[in-house]
């Protein structure tokens, strides 16, 4: 957890929010999220610390068998629910003229984290074209073809997907030799990072803060 939400209340807050989240109390989790950043949170703040997190540990009750399949959905569901709401802090900033298009790999079905990138994107001024969950290699192909962004950038959950990034990877690279491309996802905390050592004008970030400097310094080069 950052020192903002700490500082907050102990995190009382963070707790609460986690309690609401497994109630299914969408109200709650809408009012704590909107307080922090009344109390001047950042969106990415917000994103991290409370969403990401408590999705974290509802992994972590599923797992353990503390809660179902159904209450793990509709924390997601919630969850993406209030990413949604927040569009209206995303969209404000000046525009730069630069597109990325984002997704997530073939048979990957956790959107969340890389819709959190997409609006980071937006945050810094990008057009970002959110393709969602279990993007099919050819469609990202064919898409990337009618939109010529500046980047690609991809999310990988499950490292058991790893071969369809790699299929992915090279589709990219056959038919947009130079076109940069970004990947991060929680999957390859168990590694797979040497696999895109085969591959130039590509680049691994972990979080939003890091993907965030990334971006920065894009813009600062023009
Ligand atoms: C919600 C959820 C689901 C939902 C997803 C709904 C949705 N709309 O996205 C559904 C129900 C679909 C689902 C299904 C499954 N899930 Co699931 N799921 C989760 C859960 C609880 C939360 C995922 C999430 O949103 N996390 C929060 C986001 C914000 O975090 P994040 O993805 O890591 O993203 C951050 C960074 O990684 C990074 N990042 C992410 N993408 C990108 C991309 C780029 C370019 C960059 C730079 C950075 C970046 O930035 C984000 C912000 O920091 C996780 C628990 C967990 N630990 O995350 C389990 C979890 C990921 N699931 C798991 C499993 C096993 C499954 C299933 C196989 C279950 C099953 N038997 O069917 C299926 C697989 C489906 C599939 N083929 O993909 C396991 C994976 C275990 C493992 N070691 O791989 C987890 C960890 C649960 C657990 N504790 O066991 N799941």
């Amino acid at each position: 957890m950052s020192a903002f939400i700490i500082n907050t209340a102990d995190g009382l807050i963070y707790k609460e929010f986690l309690d609401a989240l497994i109630k299914g109390d969408r109200l709650r989790c809408s009012a704590i999220s909107n307080e922090l950043l009344e109390k001047k949170a950042t969106v990415q703040d917000v994103y991290e610390d409370l969403i990401r997190n408590a999705l974290y540990d509802i992994g972590e009750l599923w797992e353990q068998g503390k809660i179902s399949v159904a209450t793990e959905h509709m924390a997601s569901a919630i969850a993406e629910a209030l990413i949604n709401e927040f569009y209206i802090n995303v969209i404000s900033g000046q525009k730069i003229n630069k597109t990325v298009v984002v997704g997530c790999v073939e048979n990957e079905h956790h959107q969340i984290g890389i819709k959190m990138v997409s609006d980071v994107f937006e945050l810094n001024g990008w057009n970002a074209h959110f393709l969602g969950a279990n993007t099919p290699t050819r469609e990202l192909i064919q898409f990337i073809n009618e939109i010529q962004p500046d980047m690609v950038a991809l999310s990988l959950s499950l490292y058991f997907n790893l071969p369809y990034l790699e299929k992915m990877l090279q589709a990219i690279r056959e038919e947009f030799p130079e076109l940069f491309i970004l990947v991060g996802g929680q999957a390859f905390r168990h590694g797979g990072k040497e696999v895109l050592n085969a591959y130039r004008n590509i680049s691994y970030q972990p979080d939003l803060k890091s993907v965030e400097l990334f971006i920065k310094k894009i813009n600062s080069n023009g």
